[in-house]
C-alpha cells in the first residue's frame, strides 16, 4: 500500500471501531452484557499512534503502541457518560484519558489528549485505577494507585510501592494534584465516599503488607479524614472482611464508590482467589446500613460477575476489575468492567434489580453442606410451580 491507501485503510477501519453499535446480551436477569467491548487500546485516535508526517513517517509505522484500554473511573458530566481510562502503552506505562459516549453503550470517543497528572513527591513509576466521586464539598476527587520503586529493595527489580494518589478537578481537565494519602500500609483500590460522615472525609481503604500481598490487611477498610488536603488514615477499621474459601479468600478491593438507595449503600467490588492456573479476579456486591456506611447488611453468596468467553484473554488472563458505574436518574445503571487487564465492557441493571440481588440472594454460610441446604431451599419453593 502507498502511504495515501494505508492511510485511507486505518482511518476506515478506526471509524468502524468507535462508531461499531453495541447490543445487549439477555442474560441472568440481574444484569445484561453487551456484544461488543466499549473500549479498547485501537480506540486510542490514529494522532496518538502514528506520526502523520509522510516524510518522518514514509511507511506509516506505528509509533506509540497503545495496548490497552482498562479499568476506568466514570461519571455522568454533561449529559455524557464519561470515563477515565487506565491506558496503557507498550511500555507498560499507565496514563489516564478521557473518554465520552452519548448513550454509554457504544461510541466512546477519546477526548484529544491523555489527562496530564501533575506529579507529588518522588515522581510516580505508574498511575492507574482512578475512582471518581463528585463529593458534596463540589470537587469531583479522583482516587488512583501510585506505582513507586520500592528503594528499600533496589536489588529486586520488581520491588514496588503502592500508595494512593488524591487529586481534583472541576473539568476533568485540569487536576489539583494533593499529597498522597498517608498510611501506616500501603494501600491500593482507595475511594472516597461521596458524603461527608460527621463532618469528615470518608475513605474506603485496602491496606496491604507488600505491593501484591494484601498479607495482613484483612479486607476492605474505612477511614475518616479530616483534612483532604493532607490526608491520613490515623484509624482504619476493616469492613468486609475476606474469608477462606470464598471468592476472596486471597484478596478484596473496593470498586467505585457507592451508589445511595433507599434501602442501604449499594457496593461494587473486586475478590481474588489464587487456583491453579493464577490468581482469579471476579465482581461482588454488598450493602451497607444508609445511617452507617460500615455496617454489612446484605451480601449475596459468591460472585456477581466472573469471566466469560473472550473476557478470560488478555494481558493478565482471568480478571474483571470495575473501578467505574454511573447511575441514571431513571434508575438505569451502566457498570464498567474491564477484562483480563486489556478492555472495557459495560453491563447494564437498574438500582431496583440490584438492590433485589443484594437482599434476596441468600449469602455465603462457609460450609458446602449449608450450599446444598440453601439449594435444597430454593427446589422446595419451586416444586409444582
Ligand atoms: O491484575 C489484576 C489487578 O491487580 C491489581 O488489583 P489488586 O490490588 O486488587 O490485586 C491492580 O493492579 C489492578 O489494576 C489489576 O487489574
Amino acid at each position: 500500500m502507498t502511504y495515501e491507501q494505508r492511510l485511507s485503510w486505518l482511518k476506515s477501519q478506526f471509524k468502524d471501531l468507535i462508531t461499531r453499535p453495541n447490543s445487549a446480551i439477555e442474560g441472568n436477569g440481574i444484569f445484561e452484557r453487551y456484544t461488543n467491548p466499549v473500549l479498547t487500546g485501537a480506540h486510542a485516535p490514529l494522532e496518538w499512534r502514528y506520526d502523520l508526517d509522510p516524510a518522518r513517517n514514509p511507511f506509516l509505522m506505528e509509533r506509540f503502541g497503545v495496548h490497552a484500554a482498562f479499568n476506568s473511573g466514570a461519571i455522568k458530566w454533561n449529559g455524557r457518560y464519561v470515563l477515565v481510562v487506565r491506558v496503557e502503552g507498550a511500555d507498560r506505562k499507565s496514563f489516564f484519558a478521557v473518554a465520552e459516549s452519548p448513550n454509554g453503550i457504544d461510541n466512546f470517543r477519546f477526548w484529544p489528549r491523555p489527562v496530564t497528572m501533575p506529579e507529588w513527591g518522588e515522581p510516580a513509576t505508574n498511575i492507574y485505577d482512578m475512582r471518581l466521586t463528585r463529593h458534596e464539598d463540589g470537587w469531583i476527587y479522583g482516587l488512583f494507585c501510585v506505582e513507586r520503586k520500592d528503594h528499600d529493595n533496589e536489588a529486586d527489580l520488581s520491588a514496588a510501592t503502592a500508595a494512593c494518589g488524591i487529586a481534583r478537578t472541576k473539568d476533568l481537565v485540569n487536576w489539583e494534584r494533593l499529597p498522597d494519602l498517608k498510611s501506616a500500609s500501603q494501600q491500593r483500590n482507595v475511594c472516597l465516599h461521596p458524603e461527608f460522615v460527621d463532618g469528615r472525609y470518608a475513605l474506603y481503604t485496602r491496606p496491604q503488607d507488600g505491593f501484591i500481598d494484601a498479607g495482613s490487611g484483612g479486607g476492605i477498610g474505612w477511614a475518616l479524614i479530616d483534612d483532604i488536603t493532607n490526608a491520613e488514615v490515623k484509624e482504619e477499621k476493616i469492613i468486609n472482611l475476606r474469608h477462606y474459601h470464598t471468592i476472596k479468600e486471597t484478596k478484596n478491593g473496593e470498586g467505585p464508590h457507592p451508589i445511595r438507595t433507599p434501602q442501604g449503600w449499594l457496593h461494587l467490588a473486586h475478590g481474588v482467589r489464587g487456583c491453579a492456573s493464577g490468581l482469579r479476579y471476579v465482581l461482588y456486591m454488598y450493602m451497607t446500613a444508609l445511617d452507617d456506611p460500615t455496617k454489612v447488611i446484605a451480601e449475596p453468596a459468591g460472585f456477581f460477575m466472573a469471566p466469560e468467553d473472550g473476557e478470560y484473554i488478555g494481558d493478565v488472563m482471568n480478571v474483571l476489575f470495575s473501578n467505574g458505574w454511573i447511575a441514571d436518574e431513571d434508575g438505569k445503571v451502566f457498570i464498567y468492567y474491564a477484562s483480563s487487564d486489556t478492555r472495557m465492557h459495560v453491563a447494564t441493571s437498574s438500582v431496583e434489580r440490584l438492590v433485589d440481588y443484594c437482599l434476596n440472594t441468600e449469602p455465603d454460610e462457609m460450609r458446602t453442606g449449608l450450599t446444598v441446604e440453601r439449594l435444597n431451599r430454593l427446589i422446595d419453593r419451586n416444586m409444582n410451580k
